[in-house]
């Protein structure tokens, strides 16, 4: 069934090619169309059958892509382009075998781009790099894992070991990792929600108790208004474009902010249906508000403002004062607060007109249940923390929590990230969970808060860690600081690799590296029991078994379950009362633990096999009690701050392409944005691009403005012109994390400011465009 890879090329930014700009439609016809050639061709038609068609039926297994919900009447076309993209790449039978280590030593693997690395195939066996050699080499399980625990036992302290989780995990293996994790005696649990939604975890934590959408699945459809805030959903949430149709077929409205006009944004183009087919598909945003970058914080007081000044004209008509005073407290000191708001100062921090913001409020004032959903264009801001708070001050001036049709709702990134959450991946878990743990499993948990992820790498850059693990993802490639991030990573004794395929991560490595292959979500997990299933939760807090469908490219693959139980084992099976084995026999055996320790999984063997999984309690969405302090709803004061941009600068945000999940490279075009053949573009408003003295198509060097003596660069970009918001900028994510600094994250939640990079734009000297075996290698040389 397996077959060795075909030569892979690299691609070449020289042959580039733009288009006219943003497509006003997204996830049609074509989109399927798109996803099943590419998988057949990859895969061959019944490992096709077996995996597209199989993904979020009831027994297959959870689309690995996005965090989005899946309908309760499903059908078999339910997957969207992206899905079926992030299958293909998954279940290709192409696999790296044993000569490929011979043939690659590290130090070329770091000339390669991601796109390569990840199309040599799947991992296959542990590799094993020894300190001081350049080459990976076969070695068995045993050895691999004795090779961790011997490292990790002879550290001086545990607080010396970091071990990071990606959002792919099931809350099987998370759960026991963070087990293993806290049995060796350290907090230390980073994660991509560091990087991610963590401003969300911290605004909804403090002002309504809980960090999770307030909204269930149904409740999109039944919306008046839908605001999407800083959110790509053509693109990184294609499903949630049929909830959005559905919104507006019921009389719902909706409305987008985004410096750029998206084109899922725009309109839909159903391809469950016939008018989706041949016609103009549905038109989805009612109106678009082209924000600047940053400005949504002063967006919504200005709409927070208009919402009080209307109840001031009419007393007692505009809030929900009966929800304000059963359920929240801070209300006066909201209105004392945006009493005195400058609007001009508004209208400079958003770039919008004062009718575009007055009409908003309208909307928002003429609708009964409105739902506000956001992504990455709002966590990742400096201010991203206080804007979120600023969403749930908007929702609670009118009662819109814990009723149909209405909430708030940040829409998670991996499929998974959140329930690794419930299941205890944080480095901050509160004491009662380490109370339930260590209870559960006869030990005493460290209690001190260990580090996240921008914390991790500062205390490698310190020496203070010496050993790092992952758990899924590309903590190299996917953190923010290029430079200081690899040369940080490159700075440890050890760095271990849980992986499906190969990425940066494994190429830029401590002195000693070990890669660990593990089967996907896709592949049929047999244990001793028989075949297992895991479980996931989604980003409306829905819990569901995942079941694999194709068997596994290989049989010397343990899932990541097996891997964890082994490890744990031989790391602290003297130290905690845990069957190790029986859990990678039987992961029945891991759920009753789960039932035990974590808060809302009572039973969860029994309610997991329910038909479609189990929803978690929600007190605000259930029955409109908060769990904060005061068991009320807090509306919050936050002082306003917008992006400061020094003339002749732009704010630079780092974004995905339609081809790629996060730092997996599926391709080079992006298609709705109109580029082809290429990733190392930046796009600028055409009068920027006037007034800067750059042309359209000039390949310009990107120079951070950040003032901390550190240079940071990305050389030859193209110039795009395109309708973002004037003194904007963007260009692709990874490539330009080069220019995101470690140190500046967003206030409270520490998640780096992707999304607001001022950067310079100078001419290159040199205008023949890049390869990107260069640009990979330029990263490595700097250290
Ligand atoms: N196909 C695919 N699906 C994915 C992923 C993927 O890479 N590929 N990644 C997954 C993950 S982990 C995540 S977290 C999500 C990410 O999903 P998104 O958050 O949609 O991802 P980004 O591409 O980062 O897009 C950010 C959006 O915010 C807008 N934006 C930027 N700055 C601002 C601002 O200041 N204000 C406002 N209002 N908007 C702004 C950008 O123009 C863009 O539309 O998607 C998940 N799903
Ligand atoms: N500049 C900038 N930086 C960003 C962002 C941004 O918008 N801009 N976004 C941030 C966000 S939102 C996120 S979530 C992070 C993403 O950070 P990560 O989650 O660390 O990165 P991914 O690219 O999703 O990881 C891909 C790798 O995961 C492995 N993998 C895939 N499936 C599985 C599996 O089932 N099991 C295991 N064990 N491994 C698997 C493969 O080896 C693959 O190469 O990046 C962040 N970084
Ligand atoms: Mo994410």
């Amino acid at each position: 069934m397996t077959s060795k890879n075909p030569q892979v090329e690299e691609y070449d930014d020289k042959d580039l090619v733009v288009g006219d700009g943003p497509k006003d439609w997204a996830a049609g016809i074509p989109g399927v169309m798109h996803s099943m050639v590419p998988a057949i061709e990859h895969m061959g038609v019944n490992r096709t059958r077996k995996t597209v068609l199989a993904m979020n039926q009831k027994k297959g297994f959870d689309c690995p892509s996005c965090a989005w919900p899946d309908p309760k009447h499903r059908k078999t076309f339910e997957f969207c382009e992206n899905g079926a993209k992030a299958v293909t790449w998954e279940a290709t039978p192409v696999v790296i075998g044993r000569e490929f280590w011979a043939e690659h030593s590290v130090s070329e693997l770091r000339t390669r781009s991601e796109y390569w690395l990840g199309m040599q195939g799947r991992l296959t066996e542990p590799v094993h790099k020894p300190a001081g050699e350049d080459h990976y080499k076969p070695v068995s399980w045993p050895e691999a894992i004795r090779i961790v625990a011997d490292k990790l036992k002879g550290l001086d302290s545990p607080d010396e070991a970091a071990f990071y989780t990606s959002g792919r995990t099931s809350n099987e293996a998370a759960f026991l990792y963070q087990l293993m994790v806290r049995g060796y005696g350290t907090n230390n649990l980073p994660d991509c929600s560091n990087m991610c939604h963590e401003s969300s975890g911290w605004a909804m934590g403090q002002t309504i108790g809980i960090g999770k959408a307030t909204v269930s699945f149904d409740d999109y459809a039944n919306a008046d208004l839908i605001i999407i805030m800083g959110q790509n959903p053509g693109t990184n949430h294609p499903r949630m474009l049929t909830e959005l149709e559905a919104c507006k077929e019921n009389g719902g409205e909706i409305v987008a902010v985004n410096p750029l006009p998206e084109a899922g944004l725009r309109r839909y183009k159903n391809p469950q249906k016939v008018k989706g087919i041949v016609g103009r598909g549905t038109e989805i945003a009612d109106q678009f508000l082209h924000i600047r970058i940053g400005g949504d914080m002063a967006l919504l007081q200005a709409i927070s403002k208009r919402v009080l000044d209307a109840e001031a004209r009419n007393p007692g008509t505009v809030l929900d004062h009966e929800f304000l005073a059963a359920h929240c407290e801070g209300l006066d000191e909201l209105k004392e607060h945006l009493s005195d708001l400058d609007e001009e100062a508004v209208l400079a921090a958003t770039g919008l007109r004062t009718e575009e913001i007055d009409e908003l409020a309208s909307r928002y004032l003429k609708a009964e249940k409105v739902i506000i959903t956001w992504a990455m264009g709002i966590t990742q801001q400096k201010k991203g923390v206080a804007t979120i708070k600023e969403i749930i001050n908007l929702l609670l001036l009118r009662g819109n929590m814990g009723k149909p049709g209405a909430g708030a709702s940040p829409i998670r990134g991996h499929s998974n990230v959140q329930g690794d959450r419930t299941m205890g991946i944080w480095e901050q878990m509160p004491q009662s969970f380490m109370d339930a743990l260590g209870d559960e499993f006869g030990f005493e948990p460290p209690r001190d808060h260990g580090v996240d992820a921008v914390e991790t790498i500062n205390k490698m850059r310190d020496g203070g860690i010496k050993f790092f693990m992952a758990l899924g993802g590309n903590f190299v490639g996917a953190m923010a600081d290029t430079n200081a991030t690899e040369a940080a990573m490159s700075g440890t004794e050890l760095s271990v690799q849980v992986s499906t395929k190969l990425n940066r991560s494994h190429a830029v490595t401590g002195a000693e590296a070990l890669i660990l292959p593990t089967m996907g979500r896709t592949e049929i997990d047999i244990q001793e029991s028989g075949p297992q299933f895991v479980s996931v939760e989604d980003t409306v807090c829905a819990v569901h078994p995942s079941w694999g469908s194709v068997e596994p490219v290989s049989h010397h693959l343990l899932s990541e379950t097996a891997i964890v139980s082994r490890l744990g084992k031989a790391l602290v099976g003297d130290r905690i009362k845990a069957d190790w084995d029986g859990f990678e026999k039987n992961y029945d055996l891991v759920r009753d633990h789960i039932s035990q320790v974590v808060g809302g999984c009572e039973d969860y063997n029994t309610r997991i096999r329910q038909e479609g999984g189990f929803i978690l309690e929600n007190g605000p969405r259930d029955s409109r009690t908060f769990p904060t302090p005061t068991g009320k709803a807090v509306l919050t004061v936050n002082d306003l701050e917008h992006v400061q941009k020094p003339e002749g600068t732009l704010i630079l945000q780092t974004m995905r392409s339609h081809d790629q999940f996060n730092t997996t490279i599926y391709g080079h075009n992006d298609r709705y944005r109109g580029i082809k053949k290429g990733r190392d573009v930046v796009f600028v408003n055409p009068d920027d691009i006037v007034e800067l003295g750059l042309a359209d198509g000039m390949l310009v060097d990107i120079r951070g403005e950040y003032r901390d003596g550190v240079e940071r660069v990305i050389r030859k970009f193209r110039v795009v012109s395109y309708p973002t918001a004037r003194g904007c900028a963007a260009a692709y994510y990874p490539e330009a994390n080069v220019l995101v600094p470690l140190d500046h994250t967003a206030d409270g939640s520490n998640t780096p400011v992707s999304k607001a990079v001022i950067v310079r734009l100078e001419p290159s000297p040199d205008q023949t465009a890049n390869s990107s075996r260069s640009l990979a290698s330029g990263a490595a040389q700097l250290r």
